[in-house]
């Protein structure tokens, strides 16, 4: 069959991110025999058109849009995207007489209102590389690709949805060569890093969190041969950069422990990245293994500094951790960005207070510090029953498109959005998510690369942002 994939995102908040999922759909498309092409929209300046014209030229049977995200997960200047991406769908079929499928990250946290919206056929649940090609198999065969485990349709006003198969292994289907699809020269140019991911689950119970239903709560590892291979192959591509993006890179230990023997012993010349390190596994003998595997960049999802919060929020460690955590990261020279969740179950001004205090005197100046207000409620989380027990949330599911977010009745959204812009005020190496809306920081990533600078661009957040005041800019 001819298949066309359609990468829909087009956010470059609070970067341009090269589309993985987009790209592995593709991979197994082609990998089962079918003629295949992507169109990844990130770059493109008139994307409907793109669409069009890459459905007259193409005729696709069949059209696989990879919907990544549904909103910009942010309480101030909330953006939507599901309406951008159902105009794309009515294009495509006013353009061609292709079979639509959803699939993608956002498709797997609300596929019936994404059905609904959009009027494609179907969405496909699961990883790809195993679902996509038994899908396409299906349809093929002129059969019904709804007995395909993960197919998801409307049908007669209801919706019938086969449960994926969370257990098939994550292997090599994972590592798609990305320089076939997507122009990854332009991503270079807008400081994006190529992502891959070791592994798929996560046995974890953060209450505000969708990965275990959309991954499985049980892992399923990648031989670390097997990522160092798509290393080297992408190295061998001239890629520099390459971003670790498992939903937590340091858990299981030992897996992480071992990729990073073999990335050390094996340097390629890339520089590796990941925002993903759970404090709870994260000492001193990880990041001495990480900084000789060659990372440059790293990220703790903090998420508070307070043990109940912690605790309400469904954290496998607490205050003592991440105090362990600050320690190992101080003893070592890899830039690190810290993220903290505020306005959780259990938030209280004091709560609140106490992150920001292990902010100010646990951080290292020269590191960044990410704050997110309020949390991006989803159906099916627990964090969503307790809103809606707390009677915060009588959205139904089905209109949890449009974002709406937890907030602890502890706080004030007015108070803690005013504590967090003083707080960034005062120091610079602070950023809230308003920091990501700021129209020029495109500009900003076209320059830095134009000028050799290498990423992550985060690491000299401080400079940016006084330079940036320094020239009256409202920050
Ligand atoms: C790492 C990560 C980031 C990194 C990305 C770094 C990078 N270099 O790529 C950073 C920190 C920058 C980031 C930013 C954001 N992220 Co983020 N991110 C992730 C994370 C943890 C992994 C994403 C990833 O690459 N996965 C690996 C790929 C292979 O998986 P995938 O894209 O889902 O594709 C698989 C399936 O979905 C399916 N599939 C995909 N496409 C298609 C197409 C078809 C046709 C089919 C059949 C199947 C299919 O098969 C693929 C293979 O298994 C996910 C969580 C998660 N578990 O997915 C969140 C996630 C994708 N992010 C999310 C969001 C909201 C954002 C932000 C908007 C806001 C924010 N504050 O985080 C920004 C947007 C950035 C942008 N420009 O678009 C949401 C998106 C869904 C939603 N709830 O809206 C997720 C799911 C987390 C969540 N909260 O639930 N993110």
């Amino acid at each position: 069959m001819k298949v066309l994939v359609v990468s829909v995102n087009r956010s470059r908040q609070p970067a341009a991110v090269v589309p993985y999922g987009a790209c592995v759909a593709a991979q197994a498309a082609l990998g089962a025999g079918h003629e295949t092409r992507l169109l990844d929209l990130m770059f493109e300046r008139e994307p409907v058109k793109a669409l069009e014209r890459a459905c007259r030229a193409f005729r696709p049977e069949v059209a696989g849009f990879s919907l990544r995200n549904i909103d910009n997960n942010d309480i101030r200047n909330p953006v939507s995207y599901p309406d951008e991406a159902a105009s794309l769908i009515a294009a495509a079929r006013r353009a061609c007489g292709a079979k639509i499928v959803l699939g993608g990250a956002a498709a797997a946290v609300m596929p019936e209102a994404l059905l609904r919206l959009t009027g494609a056929d179907w969405c496909l649940l699961g990883d790809a590389a195993s679902a996509f090609p038994r899908f396409l198999a299906a349809l093929a065969a002129g059969g019904d690709p709804l007995s395909v485990p993960g197919a998801c349709a409307l049908a007669d006003g209801g919706f019938s949805a086969e449960p994926p198969d969370l257990s098939a292994s994550a292997g090599t289907g994972l590592f798609p060569e990305f320089g076939r699809w997507v122009d990854l020269r332009a991503y270079a140019r807008h400081m994006a890093a190529v992502p891959l991911k070791t592994k798929l689950g996560c046995p974890f119970g953060c209450v505000y969190c969708t990965y275990p239903a959309g991954e499985g709560g049980a892992y399923r590892l990648c031989l670390p041969e097997t990522v160092l291979q798509a290393v080297r192959d992408l190295a061998a591509a001239g890629v520099r950069d390459i971003e670790f993006v498992d939903n937590v890179f340091n858990s299981p230990y030992a897996h992480a422990m071992e990729l990073c023997g073999l990335l050390a012993g094996n340097r390629t010349g890339a520089r590796f990245h990941t925002m993903e390190l759970n404090p709870g596994f994260t000492d001193a003998p990880l990041l001495d293994a990480m900084e000789r595997a060659g990372f440059a960049g790293i990220g703790v999802t903090a998420e508070s500094a307070d043990g109940g919060v912690l605790a309400a929020l469904g954290k496998n460690y607490g205050p003592a951790e991440l105090y362990q955590a600050a320690r190992a990261v101080e003893e070592h020279s890899i830039p690190c960005m810290w993220m903290f969740l505020l306005g959780g179950p259990g938030e209280t001004k004091e709560t609140v207070e106490r992150t920001l205090a292990f902010a100010r005197r646990r951080v290292r100046p020269s590191d960044t510090v990410f704050f997110n207000a309020g949390i991006r409620l989803y159906p099916g989380t627990p964090l969503e029953a307790a809103a809606r027990r707390e009677g915060s949330l009588t959205e139904p599911p089905g209109g949890m498109l449009e974002p709406v977010f937890y907030l602890s009745p502890g706080v004030e959204k007015s108070w803690l959005l005013e504590t967090l812009a003083a707080a960034t005020g005062e120091n610079m190496n602070f950023i809230a998510s308003d920091s990501f809306a700021l129209p020029y920081l495109s500009g900003i990533y076209g320059l830095a690369h134009f000028a050799g600078v290498e990423q992550p661009l985060w690491k000299h957040t401080r400079f940016i942002r006084r330079g940036l005041k320094s020239l009256g800019v409202k920050l």
